[in-house]
């Protein structure tokens, strides 16, 4: 199956070149027209790489408005990040096809990708896989609940690495680490690290990151794209200094076979 690829080889590119990237998510039913206005412009001076469109739970009708007003305001790729098959726009450039293998939950590791695949197939979005996996935050989060699974436990690395692993081998295109929209605590540096040492494809950490050295420290720990939604949301200020810290990590990634 043939398809589109051009967003998945500028993560690659970026990846191979050791830069850093920030994605910042961006939840369709908190994100006023003010508010985007503010994001936009803020995300265009600093250089903001993707927008992340989505959630674990969407209640109203905005997602087409949102992508309608990054469309028409910017250049930023803006990527879906669904919470569930009913997010599907074509007004995106990309869709994360997200498998949530840190669960046991088969509705969200295949079931919900089998009724959304046929749609994507004909749609003109890039479909890029995700291998996703929830990490605990130190709270239940939305994306926890929503999922009814166990994330994986903040201390456990070595589980977060033999999950990251299996999702490689299954062809998984991409790794996301997430603690999940608000969390307390941020995916450890050690376990995206620990993560980052062995696999090959780009990874993606978010969830809970709230300062910008927090964003520094987990691109430094090896993650390739940041991911950030709640403190822009409430602080749009913070969207430069985000970018500023992830875009000055240059740390690349050391592949060892150790574990
Ligand atoms: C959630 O990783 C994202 O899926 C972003 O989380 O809202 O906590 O930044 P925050």
């Amino acid at each position: 199956m043939g398809g589109k690829t051009e967003i998945y080889q500028r993560m690659q590119a970026a990846r191979q070149a050791g830069r850093k990237a920030l994605a910042v998510l961006i939840d369709p039913d908190k994100a006023t027209d003010q508010h985007l206005e503010r994001v936009v412009g803020l995300g265009v001076d600093a250089q903001v790489d993707f927008f992340f469109v989505g959630g674990s739970l969407v209640v109203k009708d905005e997602l087409a408005r949102c992508l309608a007003f990054l469309r028409s305001h910017c250049a930023i790729p803006a990527i879906l990040f669904p919470g569930s098959p009913l997010q599907i726009d074509e007004q995106a450039d990309a869709l994360l096809f997200l498998s949530l293998i840190s669960g046991r939950n088969a509705d969200l590791l295949i079931g919900q990708q089998v009724v959304s695949a046929p749609y994507l197939y004909q749609s003109s979005l890039e479909v890029i896989s995700v291998g996703y996996m929830l990490v605990d935050g130190g709270a239940p989060t939305t994306a926890s609940y929503m999922s009814n699974t166990l994330p994986i436990p903040a201390d456990k690395p070595d589980i977060a690495l033999a999950t990251a692993l299996a999702g490689e081998m299954l062809g998984l295109k991409t790794l996301y680490l997430d603690a999940g929209s608000g969390a307390r605590q941020p995916v450890s540096e050690t376990m995206i690290r620990k993560v980052a040492q062995h696999v090959t494809v780009p990874l993606m950490a978010g969830g809970g990151i709230r300062r910008p050295e927090q964003a520094w420290a987990s691109a430094q720990a090896g993650a390739d794209i940041i991911v950030v939604g709640t403190a822009v949301e409430q602080s749009a200020e913070l969207l430069g200094e985000m970018a500023e810290a992830v875009h000055r990590c240059r740390a690349g990634r050391i592949n060892t076979r150790e574990m």
